[in-house]
């Protein structure tokens, strides 16, 4: 019987299979020898072991067209990635590691700025509006006050949507005001420290409406941008990888060479300062790593 895979916990996976049914699998000993690890998003084989009891064998791994490390989900059509625009502030060079990570990956991002409540949409857009000369569709959203929740909707419809981002900015949030039948668990902020508490632990896919899906995901505090030379960072910049052999150097990282048109953009602001800073950042990351 087929089914996919919507958590995992502690070696066991829940299936959702054809029947409608929930099946509570072990996946057999021949994925533990080949280093194959079922994902959430995964669509399986299962063998019933215990009809009454909803227990099974996953037997299979049906073809990916995609995985993703962090947070390790399988066939994604697009990833939104959640960040507060307030509480916790927003760090965007974790952002930007992020983007650079989906890029590589070639998994479409929206990205969505949650709790607009709390500061006031002009500031919101002041803060933000780097990234809207990015490339990347940007939405403002309040899961607290149900803002801007449709626009939201409307990009989920027909996909499976992974949810990331930072601990604490509202991603079961989201969901709940999505699909309050959902009930993910979702954590206080602590006044103090202003981080939330990890109250997401298992990746789990939820059952929007037919054919749409969402990836509740636990928060990240840290993302590396490795597996790549620093010459490559530029592709995974939209906004820089236009520029693209159209300096006066062919070969130009838009870095210290002279006549870059990335420069020239970053001074008449057609290209975020903050994103191009994260992009020189990085790329000195990784030609620092190559040394060793
Ligand atoms: N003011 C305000 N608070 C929000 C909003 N969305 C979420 N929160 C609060 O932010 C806190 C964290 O929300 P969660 O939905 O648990 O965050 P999360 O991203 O799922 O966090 P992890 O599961 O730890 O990764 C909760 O106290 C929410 O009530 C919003 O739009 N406005
Ligand atoms: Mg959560
Ligand atoms: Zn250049």
């Amino acid at each position: 019987m087929q089914g996919k895979i919507i958590k995992g916990i502690g070696g066991f996976y829940y299936v959702h299979a054809e029947d409608g049914q929930e099946y509570e699998c072990r996946a057999k000993g021949i994925f533990r020898n080949k280093k194959i690890k079922p994902l959430v998003g995964d669509n399986v084989i299962i063998e019933v072991l215990d009809e009454l009891n909803n227990l099974g064998n996953i037997v299979e791994i049906l073809p990916r067209f995609n995985a993703l490390i962090r947070p390790a989900v399988a066939n994604v059509d697009q990833t939104v990635v959640i960040f507060a625009v307030s509480a916790p502030e927003p760090n965007f060079n974790l952002l930007d590691r992020f983007l650079v990570n989906m890029e590589q990956a070639e998994v479409n991002t929206v990205i969505c700025f949650n709790k607009i409540d709390l500061a006031g949409f002009d500031k919101c857009r002041e803060a933000c509006a780097s990234y809207e000369k990015s490339g990347y569709k940007v939405l403002y959203i309040s899961a607290g006050t149900n803002t801007g929740i449709e626009n939201l909707n409307e990009i989920l419809h027909g996909k499976t949507t992974v949810f990331a981002g930072p601990s604490g900015v509202g991603k079961s949030s989201t969901l709940n005001a999505i699909k309050p039948e959902a009930m993910a668990e979702t954590g206080n902020i602590s006044e103090k420290i202003k981080r939330g508490k990890h109250t997401t632990r298992h990746s789990e896919l939820i059952c929007i409406y037919d054919d749409t899906y969402i990836m509740d995901t636990p928060g990240f505090s840290s993302l590396y941008v490795d597996a790549l030379d620093a010459d490559e960072l530029k592709d995974y910049f939209p906004e820089i990888a236009v520029y693209t052999g159209k300096c006066k150097f062919n070969m130009c990282n838009h870095i210290s060479e002279p006549g870059c048109l990335v420069k020239e953009a970053v001074q008449n602001g057609r290209i975020s300062r903050i994103r191009y800073d994260n992009y020189v950042m990085l790329y000195n990351n990784l030609k620092e790593k190559r040394k060793w």
